[in-house]
């Protein structure tokens, strides 16, 4: 068994009270300004931008801190058009077949539909995946824990990073998403987990009339 190995905390910066109270203000007026894009514009973005964003949802918290994630970037056109195929498919049968009435009518005020061109118009489709387990060199699986709370944190922090740095994003899960293992060339202990979209909103992009709940209504206090 590892022996537990303490060093001393460094970085963690403590601010008078009132400018902790401005940062969380102008922290929220940022965050609340992202919106879920569809609709992409194709233009460029320098990939260190995507590369400082994966590193900081790698800062996330993960269960035993076995960082049961991995980001895979994906920029080629050809596999970008793979993944919208594969990913249309299911969603024909999503709509036309799969999904019950209830679950329709729940997306309803979204506008969706089984047409995914942003999996090819956006610059860059984040393929997240989760690690259920770790797969050591002489084939021994070393088990992973609390991936799924692990990888949604690391993935929110990566939404609000790229939303910082000025990107729009989707979350996209079609269903099932075991394609991503095959066009992506992914080992079986490798989960898709989620394809984010991210790149520049289409110019006079539309995005659906809704509203966030209230803090009295996902909070209280004791
Ligand atoms: N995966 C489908 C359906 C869909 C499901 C949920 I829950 C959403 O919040 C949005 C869409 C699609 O992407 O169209």
């Amino acid at each position: 068994m590892k022996k537990a190995k303490f060093i001393s905390l460094n970085d963690h910066k403590i601010y008078p009270e009132n400018e902790m109270l401005k940062r969380s203000e102008e922290f929220f007026i940022e965050v609340n300004k992202r919106r879920t894009i569809r609709d992409y514009s194709d233009k460029h973005v320098p990939k260190e931008i995507i590369i400082n964003c994966i590193k900081a949802a790698g800062t996330a918290p993960s269960g035993a801190n076995m960082q049961p994630w991995k980001f895979i970037v994906v920029e080629n056109k050809e596999i970008k058009k793979k993944i919208r195929i594969a990913a249309e498919e299911e969603e024909k049968e999503f709509y036309s077949s799969k999904a019950p009435k209830e679950w329709l009518d729940a997306l309803a005020h979204l506008g969706t539909d089984e047409h995914k061109p942003f999996l090819e118009t956006a610059p860059y489709l984040i393929v997240i995946f989760e690690s259920k387990y770790e797969l050591m060199p002489e084939g021994q699986k070393v088990k992973q824990y609390y991936t799924k709370e692990s990888v949604g944190i690391a993935t929110g922090i990566l939404i609000t990073a790229l939303h910082h740095a000025g990107l729009a994003t989707l979350t996209h899960t079609p269903s099932p998403m075991n394609f991503l293992n095959k066009i992506l060339n992914r080992p079986s202990n490798e989960k898709p987990y989620l394809i984010l979209v991210a790149g520049y909103p289409a110019e006079n992009v539309k995005v659906p009339d809704i509203k966030r709940k209230e803090l009295n209504d996902i909070c209280e206090f004791k």
